[in-house]
């Protein structure tokens, strides 16, 4: 093949956010609009991770991902790239490409040196919805804000990419490797099973044998929703094949281009199905729900985990999953390392870190936080609010990784059990928790796509209002007498511990004498108009009280934090888009 160097302009707005570039398919199909942020991305890798490098080109498989894969192809060869990895039908989750990039072993002995991954992740897909781009490096988590804000910086710079223009489309429905000539010798593509390196990770961390006793028991019904994502080609080799569940307990466990129109966010809001099979829907009862549910996002990285009747938050996910690691899971059987979570994640983690005499970090949202500390070996498991949960096998949260630390801790719960009258449950599991460690009530109100304008304001006013606290209890007795003091406000600003670096404006925090806070920050992973997302918790450690409705518990504090943000004031909206 030739190298073709075709000029191009500058687009505005090609800046990577919480987890790469979203943007509407009709942005990306503009002509040059993926080619720049590809050549940008190249351009602020160092040049031997390009030159001579392996890189993989992946991702859930939404519209738009087969064609986006054969146009970094060609110009990851015009690049002097020497081979690019592909997953079947382009599809690899967001967690296997992490493990692909940290175990798997090409045919000529070399590894990759980081992947480009296609997803928007819990954006609904199609025509007219989104498609994403991410790179990650060779840790295989997330590029650093120092690479991210290069690549930005490249974008808004650019006058040429680098393009193998008469390159062949590569077959990636048919696992091989293709071998071309370019001006600087071979180039590969190795088409390769999208499952297989994760399926080996997983029985490389979990006593599969016990989870499987588990699901032959006739007394644990299982069911797994993918949501239409990438998840599911995960689901049927490791819960069906490998695990024994029976083909009948995966729903929408096919991946669809378009997540059959839905919304693949794994939450009560959009994931249906699972929800009213879980009994847990008013509109469809259920006479029998299964004892254990989950659901995944497109890209599989984020989990909802439910119990019959029973939703987990993610926050008191990965509390539980901490305080049972070292006896449920082989993995961490000589212990954690430490423990970590994002700011608006409930404090439920650092009562286990505490009780368990473990380190313990705050980091802002998003995944590429975690990395670093893990890289240090000072975290093994770590999570997020946002229904992301993972350790330190990866560096990418990771949805069917924490279901099968879910069904490991029943199966651990219930190993003498399972021939008995009844089940430890989840929800057993779950109050155990909150009567040892207290109970962190905990909802997230999303405002999705305000306008931008509004919701910069509405954060002006409260990173003013946050400066002065006898002003901010002024006002809040003024709201309800009944909520405690204000004793710290801030906007959170982080200082990595492993490289010094510091991220500033990372959300409002308003923190209470009792424990309880309240939480304001910007989405960074729309792709049309503003997110903002409220969080709200209280701590409760008398156990007679852990048992209340969670709506009914932090109504006080829901009310304080709309009139105190002057929510509908600013935006126009009495009531929020999602509830979680
Ligand atoms: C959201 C979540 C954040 C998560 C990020 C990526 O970011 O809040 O916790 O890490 O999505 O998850 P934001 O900036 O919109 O709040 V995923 O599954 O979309 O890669
Ligand atoms: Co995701």
């Amino acid at each position: 093949f030739k190298v073709s160097k075709v000029e191009t302009t500058p687009f505005d707005g090609q800046k990577p956010g919480t987890s790469g570039l979203r943007k509407k398919v009709k942005v990306f199909k503009q002509p040059h609009y993926l080619h720049n942020f590809v050549q940008a991305t190249f351009n602020a890798l160092p040049a031997d991770k390009v030159k001579g490098a392996t890189i993989v080109v992946s991702g859930d498989g939404r519209y738009f991902s087969k064609d986006a894969i054969q146009i970094i192809i060609k110009m990851a060869a015009a690049n002097g790239v020497r081979g690019v990895w592909v997953g079947q039908n382009g599809l690899l989750s967001t967690p296997a490409v992490s493990a692909v990039i940290r175990e798997r072993v090409g045919a000529d002995g070399s590894k990759s040196s980081g992947a480009f991954i296609l997803t928007a992740s819990h954006n609904p897909g199609g025509p007219n919805e989104d498609f994403g781009i991410k790179y990650n490096m060779e840790n295989g988590g997330p590029a650093p804000e120092g690479i991210t804000d290069k690549i930005y910086a490249n974008t808004t710079t650019i006058k040429e990419y680098f393009i193998a223009e008469d390159l062949p489309d590569v077959d990636i429905s048919t696992i091989g490797v293709t071998k071309f000539g370019g001006p600087e010798g071979e180039f590969d593509v190795d088409v390769f099973d999208s499952a297989s390196d994760y399926v080996k990770l997983m029985k490389s961390i979990f006593d599969f044998e016990s989870i499987q006793k588990l699901l032959a028991s006739p007394k644990f019904t299982f069911c797994y929703d993918a949501l239409h994502g990438v998840a599911g080609a995960y689901a049927k080799r490791i819960f069906v094949e490998e695990l024994g569940a029976q083909e009948s307990s995966l729903i929408n466990c096919t991946p669809k281009e378009d997540f059959g129109g839905g919304h693949p966010d794994p939450n009560l809001t959009y994931a249906k199905e699972l929800v009213a099979r879980m009994g847990l829907s008013k509109d469809h009862p259920e006479d029998n729900p299964p004892e254990f549910g989950a659901a995944a996002d497109g890209d599989a990285d984020r989990n909802m985990i439910l119990g019959k009747r029973f939703f987990v938050t993610p926050s008191d996910s990965v509390a539980i999953i901490a305080a049972n690691a070292v006896q449920a899971i082989p993995y961490f059987s000589a212990g954690l390392k430490g423990v970590a979570r994002s700011m608006p994640t409930s404090a439920a983690l650092d009562v286990v870190a505490k009780h368990l005499n473990l380190k313990f970090f705050e980091v802002p949202t998003g995944w590429k936080f975690f990395g670093n500390l893990m890289d240090a070996g000072l975290c093994s498991v770590c999570g997020e609010e946002s229904f992301g949960t993972g350790s330190d096998h990866i560096r990418e949260k990771d949805g069917i990784w924490a279901v099968l630390a879910w069904l490991s801790i029943l199966a651990f719960k219930n190993k003498d059990n399972l021939g008995g009258d009844k089940l430890v449950t989840v929800e057993d599991i779950v109050r155990q928790h909150w009567a040892t460690f207290g109970r962190h009530y905990y909802t997230r109100y999303d405002y999705e796509n305000v306008d931008t304008g509004a919701a910069k304001e509405l954060i002006a006013h409260l990173v003013k209002l946050q400066s002065s606290l006898p002003d901010v209890n002024k006002i809040i007795k003024g709201i309800r007498s009944d909520v405690s003091d204000v004793v710290q406000a801030d906007e959170f600003e982080y200082k990595d511990p492993v490289d010094g670096s510091i991220s500033k404006h990372q959300g409002i925090r308003y923190l209470f004498a009792d424990g309880s806070r309240l939480v304001f920050r910007l989405s960074g992973t729309g792709s049309e108009g503003a997110t903002i997302r409220l969080y709200i918790e209280q701590y409760e450690k008398d156990s007679s009280k852990t048992g209340r409705d969670s709506q009914e518990a932090l109504a006080p504090l829901v009310e304080v934090a709309l009139k105190l943000s002057k929510m509908e004031e600013f935006t126009g909206r009495s009531a929020p888009t999602v509830i979680t």
